[in-house]
């Protein structure tokens, strides 16, 4: 890697990402059923009808992976934790496997001097919950905060950095309205309410670690650059309507107490009553806001077409195997805009970065300078940004291993340590052996 650990601030944090359901294995250790099992036993909704039963055997190799962070030389492992895991009906009886689980978990970070980021919810909804509506049933906040309740008060004392939701756009419009993650849905309606839920259930779930004596909780967004198809008018304000409801409608929501009205034009008829009311839970005060951030898209107007009247256009920039083109200022631009706009003073973090590409093992050496290369690409910008005054504290890459891409299945491979999915053996790429040298420098 061209960059190297003695290019960043002393205390800048480098770290890996992984989520649960991707890498676990979900049929292991008493996990109870999640509506991603069921979107993906639904014919057409996942690439091969692929599932998280198996995921990297994560639970099965918790230690061994754990080495893997370590070799790497990261500061920071950002992991999440499966609701289901913990509660298997996501509420009531809780299953203690699940709780020594993460447990172990943590306590293996720590012993290897590796400071623990949880993420409490990162998509695996318990089915039984998804049955009472999920994200659509405004008691979803207190069913979140009672599984973060129940999960604090065994991990609570020694994570190092909580974040309720991972990217609350995935939960609400990716999977209502889009209908392309579970459940599946594409109403206008069920997004709403999804949209609004997610954030109180993230302020729930801030308050009730905050009554718990609890510090360092931040809020994790995704963000996608809008690039208006050419300069005529219509197609710039198409390009704000996409920026609006995917880069900005969370982020005014928890750190000024609002939405853009932009969303509001297609989403507040569907709202539920007295929305406004909820503004003093869901922007309960964070002390730190992570971005996750991959790519653009080229947005023009559709006129015909119903709210948000978009649609999106090949850019001409190279792409990623997820078809993603590779827009490195993206990233520097978001960081800026969080800063000036909305987060001030708090720190950030880019809590994921990284590219899927067809990783192949030859001779035992898997060759992934496309990886390196985008790594590099994006850290430069995260350097600038730094040299700029923003108080951006640390880069965490997704993913440490290649894993299950969700409705994408097992094909597509972020990760810096090559999977094998018919053994689970693990061959660090040629970018993890750069990225470990580079952070030694
Ligand atoms: O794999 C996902 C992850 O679950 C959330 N952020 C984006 C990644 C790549 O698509």
């Amino acid at each position: 890697m061209k960059i190297s650990r003695s290019a960043f601030p002393e205390g800048f944090l480098f770290g890996v990402a992984t989520s649960s359901y991707q890498i676990e294995g979900h049929s292991f250790g008493g996990a109870g059923r999640t509506h991603w099992d069921d979107f993906a036993q639904t014919p057409g909704n996942v690439a091969r009808a692929e599932n998280g039963d198996f995921g990297c055997d994560h639970f099965n190799r918790l230690e061994s992976d754990l080495d893997l962070i370590k070799d790497l030389g990261v500061d920071v492992y950002r992991f999440s934790t499966s609701w289901a895991r913990v509660l298997p009906e996501g509420r009531g009886q809780v299953n203690h496997q699940g709780l020594d689980f993460y447990e172990r978990l943590v306590d293996g970070l720590l012993e290897r001097g590796i400071k623990p980021a949880a993420t409490l919810y990162h998509w695996e909804l318990p089915s039984p919950l998804a049955d009472l509506g999920g994200w659509r049933n405004r008691d979803i906040a207190s069913w979140f905060g009672d599984f973060t309740d129940v999960l604090m008060d065994r991990i609570g004392d020694r994570v190092w950095s909580v974040a309720p939701i991972n990217e609350p756009w995935c939960v609400g419009w990716l999977s209502h309205f889009m209908g392309h993650h579970a459940p599946g849905l594409r109403d206008v309606r069920a997004t709403a309410r999804a949209m609004h839920h997610v954030l109180l259930a993230h302020g729930t779930a801030i308050q009730v670690m905050r009554s718990k004596g609890m510090e360092n909780l931040g809020a994790v967004c995704n963000f996608e650059w809008a690039t208006p198809v050419d300069n005529r008018p219509e197609n710039v304000e198409a390009a704000a309507r996409y920026d609006a409801i995917y880069n900005r409608f969370f982020m005014e929501g928890i750190f000024k107490g609002s939405y853009p009205d932009r969303v509001l034009a297609g989403l507040e008829p569907h709202l539920p009553q007295s929305w406004q009311d909820d503004f003093s839970t869901i922007s309960t005060p964070v002390d730190w806001c992570g971005l996750n951030y991959y790519t653009r898209k080229v947005v023009a107007d559709a006129p015909n077409e119903q709210w948000p009247h978009y649609s999106e256009h090949v850019g001409e920039l190279p792409q990623t195997s997820m078809g993603w083109e590779i827009y490195p200022e993206g990233l520097s631009e978001f960081i800026k805009r969080a800063a000036a706009e909305y987060t001030g003073d708090l720190p950030l973090y880019v809590t994921e970065n990284g590219m899927s590409a067809p990783d192949v093992i030859d001779g035992g050496v898997v060759n992934d300078p496309h990886r390196t290369a985008y790594l590099d690409q994006h850290l430069a910008q995260v350097k600038d940004v730094i040299d700029a005054g923003v108080p951006l504290k640390g880069y965490y890459i997704w993913s440490l291993m290649d894993n299950y891409e969700w409705a994408l299945g097992y094909e597509k491979r972020f990760g810096l340590v090559h999977v094998d999915f018919d053994t689970f053996e693990r061959t660090p790429k040629e970018s993890f052996k750069g990225l470990a040298e580079a952070l030694r420098r």
